[in-house]
């Protein structure tokens, strides 16, 4: 079983909102069904999720009723990106059965607390393929959160046979420094104790490989393969769920893992 999220950055335009790049959504599709490995699928917000999600300051949990307007069509405007993502999937033959989060997961203090990962293993010894994706979700502490599809894949990877996780993403993999720099490199391996590490945290700026360096630490500390790669590049998805190498970033947790 592997687990495979496809980031919102990658399936959709991240500059204007709402802007879907279904040709990628459709070869990725095609690349996940030619790979003949069973699959869990999570996909990302981009410019479906981050824009209105911002714009209601939705990070912050409740801080006014005028919040539940934004979030609403947060919610809607992933729905339509799921459907489109699910819309690929069904085309490519992989038979996706949809599980969105904001009716069945719950936070605490911006943590995900309950998240039931059973319907994940029951649909898929059905022959069916697990689709989640980032939603909006009920919270104990502050009214509501915002459920990363990094957070999913975290709590998909703690399911038995779980052997590799590939984030799939708009860049090569984890930089050095932000890759818009000049001079990045791209590291073939990441690990804690790895100097690099710590600056890699600290410089990049767009907030986003942070979280993901964090989420894939943890899913690498299950013992399960963890990695990053650009799935704007054909073929890349596919050679990476056979197994085969691919430029990219893999996460370790220990140097000889
Ligand atoms: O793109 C964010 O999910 P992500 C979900 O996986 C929303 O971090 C609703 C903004």
């Amino acid at each position: 079983m592997q687990i495979i999220k496809l980031g919102g950055s990658l399936i959709t335009d991240k500059k204007k909102a709402k802007r879907p790049r279904k040709g990628v959504m459709e070869r990725l599709a095609n690349e996940m069904a030619a790979s003949g490995e069973k699959l869990m699928v999570v996909h990302g917000a981009g410019s479906y999720g981050h824009h209105l999600a911002k714009e209601g300051k939705l990070n912050e949990g409740f801080i006014g009723e005028w919040q539940m307007e934004y979030l609403s069509k947060v919610h809607r405007d992933m729905r339509e990106l799921n459907l489109m993502v699910m819309n690929a999937m069904i085309d490519a033959g992989l038979n996706p059965i949809s599980i969105p989060p904001s009716s069945i997961a719950v936070y605490e203090a911006g943590n995900l607390s309950h998240f039931p990962t059973q319907l994940f293993e029951m649909y898929s010894r059905m022959g069916l393929t697990p689709l989640s994706f980032g939603d909006m979700v009920p919270d104990t502490k502050r009214l509501f959160s915002i459920c990363s599809g990094d957070h999913i894949m975290r709590e998909l990877a703690g399911l038995e046979g779980v052997e590799r996780a590939i984030f799939a993403t708009d860049v090569d993999g984890i930089y050095d420094r932000p890759p818009t720099e000049k001079g990045a490199e791209l590291l073939e391996e990441i690990y804690p104790d790895k100097q690099v590490l710590t600056e890699v945290m600290y410089t990049d700026t767009t907030g986003g490989m942070a979280q993901k360096i964090a989420d894939g630490l943890a899913i690498a500390r299950k013992g399960v393969e963890v990695l990053v790669i650009n799935g704007l590049f054909e073929g890349r998805l596919e050679k990476a769920i056979k197994g085969e190498r691919v430029p990219g970033t893999r996460i370790r947790w220990k140097k000889d893992d």
